[in-house]
Parts: C-alpha cells; structure tokens; sequence
C-alpha cells in the first residue's frame, strides 16, 4: 500500500521555494497515491510561541493547498495539531531517536543559532515530531524540498530503529510487513519512507543571495516572491534579484559557479515545467535585461491564479473550517488505527 504525506507550516507567508519545492508536488502526486496534507502548526510551535494569528495563518496555508488544486474531498487536508496521535507518536519516538542524531541535524544547527543551550527542546525534536506525522500513517512517500532530506534520512532511522528494537513483538503480534533494507528482507511494523525531491525547483535560493535557500524567514523581503505578491511586486523582485554581468549560456555547464544564474534558470523551469536545458536552449546568448521580463512575465501567469483563488477561499472562513475539520476526523481515525497497533506493541494498557 503506498501513501503520501507532507506538511507545511504556518510560520508565515508562503513563498515560491515553498510552491514550487513541496505544493506543486503534492498537486502532481493526488493522481497517483491516496495523499494526506497537513498544516503542521505543532512544529511552528518550535520556532516561536506566540503568534499574532496562528489560526488564519493556518487557515492561509489550507487556501493555498486547495487554491493549488488539492481535492480535500479526495485526499486529507488538516491541521496536525487536530489529531492527538501525532503528539503521542512524537514522544514515542523521542525515546527511540538519540540526542547525537537531532544535535546533528543542519536544521537544528542552522536555527538554534550560537546560543543553543537557550534554543526550545521542541526545535531540538522538531524532526521527531516529523517522523511521527509520517509514520502515524505508515505513509511511503513525503514529498519536500531538498532541505528537509536529513529530516527525512532521520525518519527512516527512527522507522529502523523501531522496527529493530521490537521486532520480537511485531512477530509475535504479527503486524510487520516485508520490506528490503540493503540486501536484506526484513519486517517491521514501519515502513521505510521515501523522499520526493528533484527537478529543477528541488531548492530555490533566495533572490538577493544564490548562496541562502529562500526563506519565510529572511528579514528581507525582497530575497523571494511570497505567493500573494501581486504582478507589480513580482516584477520589481525580479527585476532586482542579484545576477552577474554575463549573458546566460548555452549549456548547463555554464551556469557552474553562477549560483544567481543558475536560480533564476531553475525558477524559469520549474514554473513552466520543463529542464533547465530548455530554459538555456531558448535563452542561451540572452541578457538577463532580456530573460529578467520573461521570467516575471511567467511567474506573473502561473502565481496570479493561485494567489486570486487563495483569496477568495480565504474569505469563506467557514468552508477552510469544515475541511480542516472534516480532513482531521478521517485523519484521526487512519492515526489511531495505528497507534493502538503501536501501544499492543510497546505494552501500554489500553482497552
Ligand atoms: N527554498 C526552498 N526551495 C524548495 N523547497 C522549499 N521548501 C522550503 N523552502 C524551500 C519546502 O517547502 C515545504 C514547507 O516548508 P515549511 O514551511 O514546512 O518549512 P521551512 O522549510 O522551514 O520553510 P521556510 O520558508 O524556509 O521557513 P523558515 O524561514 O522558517 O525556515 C518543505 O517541503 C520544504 O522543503
């Protein structure tokens, strides 16, 4: 059985890395796989406590998924913080993962900053919690940016290490299903998780630093396209993200060490979905005074849409509700399906 599961969370507005790294895919994906979105607003807990309206953010990140044409009726779209199990599964798991593996993590590393004595435990077990929104479903396919592969490397450890560390019990309650690790067949109640990245959009850099991915985060908002920048914003980003004097070359190659270049190629691409080669085969010899309006003319065409249908969800706060809510209870119940499998084979009491 295969599922796919992915999250984004509320932290604030969504950009075009966000789009076109994790939405897009998750849209291309309900053709193939019975598919379960959420808005992990538990994990933006990690960064900060307090925000001015984590519900309508929470709400905006929903708009945007079914503005991106996710059938909620089809697939799940919740928000994680509904579904109690996550929680439960998370602390399970955090007595499975070992404090080396999360220290390790770049995330964490990136996040926690110098002072990370006074970082939140949350953020240190952020990829826990993780591991838990994708196991709780035993869910086969997470679609996400290329930053979160640790995460999801970390994922499939907490799985094996689970799997191992029971496997007496999960024969013995015959719940494991066979799976190939290495060479080797073995069972285990978890499945091995594998991660959708690649194409041309797998990591977009910020627009004034080809060296930063792009980010919520970054003070400067002008370092990427937010979803609801309207056609004037988008073409000002554009028309002031950093490049080098030279014109685009013809192959590839050329776009090595030209990390501006080779970002503004891959956001071309991924909008239109096609290669970069075909970006460079039609722009190849091109200035960017050329490729710069071509490129906001692009982003304008395919961003407009979303953002206007975003909108318009938005104002119907009662229909995002129902959703969140409808999407929470089918949820809930694949989750405790699971977890009442994972108590029997831990040996919590229950009834
Ligand atoms: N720059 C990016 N390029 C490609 N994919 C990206 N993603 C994020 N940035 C890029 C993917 O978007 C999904 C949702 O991300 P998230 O909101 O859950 O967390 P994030 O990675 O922390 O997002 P931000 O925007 O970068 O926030 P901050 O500034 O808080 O760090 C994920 O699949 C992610 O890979």
């Amino acid at each position: 059985r295969q599922l796919v599961f992915s999250g984004v969370q509320p932290t604030g507005n969504l950009h075009l890395g966000n789009y076109l790294g994790a939405i897009r895919k998750f849209v291309a994906l309900q053709e193939e796989y019975d598919c379960i979105y959420c808005v992990v607003d538990l994990h933006s807990l990690t960064a900060q406590m307090v925000y001015d309206d984590l519900a309508d953010q929470t709400r905006q990140i929903t708009a945007a998924f079914l503005a991106s044409g996710i059938d909620p009726k089809k697939h799940i779209v919740f928000n994680q913080s509904r579904v109690k199990q996550h929680a439960e599964l998370a602390w399970i798991f955090n007595c499975v993962a070992r404090i080396g593996w999360m220290n390790r993590m770049t995330q964490f590393k990136d996040k926690a900053g110098k002072d990370r004595e006074n970082a939140s435990l949350g953020l240190l077990a952020y990829p826990s919690l993780m591991a838990a929104d994708i196991l709780v479903y035993r869910a086969t396919h997470v679609p996400v940016g290329e930053d979160q592969k640790q995460h999801l490397e970390l994922t499939r450890d907490i799985a094996q290490k689970f799997n191992n560390d029971f496997s007496g019990r999960i024969a013995d309650l015959d719940v494991g299903v066979e799976m190939q690790v290495g060479d080797e067949t073995v069972n285990g109640f978890f499945p091995l998780t594998e991660p959708v990245i690649g194409g041309p959009a797998a990591r977009i850099m910020s627009l004034r630093d080809g060296s930063k991915k792009m980010s919520k985060s970054d003070p400067s908002d002008l370092s990427r396209i937010n979803l609801t920048d309207d056609a004037d914003v988008i073409s000002k980003k554009i028309k002031k993200a950093k490049t080098d004097p030279d014109a685009l070359p013809g192959e590839l190659a050329g776009l090595e060490s030209r990390p501006e270049a080779k970002n503004l190629v891959g956001i071309y691409a991924g909008l239109a979905d096609i290669s970069k080669e075909d970006v460079l085969k039609a722009f190849g010899g091109q200035q960017f005074s050329a490729f710069k309006p071509a490129l906001a003319d692009l982003a304008v065409e395919k961003l407009a849409p979303v953002a206007s249908e975003m909108r318009r969800i938005m104002a119907d706060t009662a229909y995002v509700d129902a959703v969140l809510k409808d999407g929470g209870e089918r949820a809930g119940a694949l989750a405790e399906e699971t977890m009442k499998t994972v108590r029997d084979i831990i040996g919590l009491v229950q009834d």
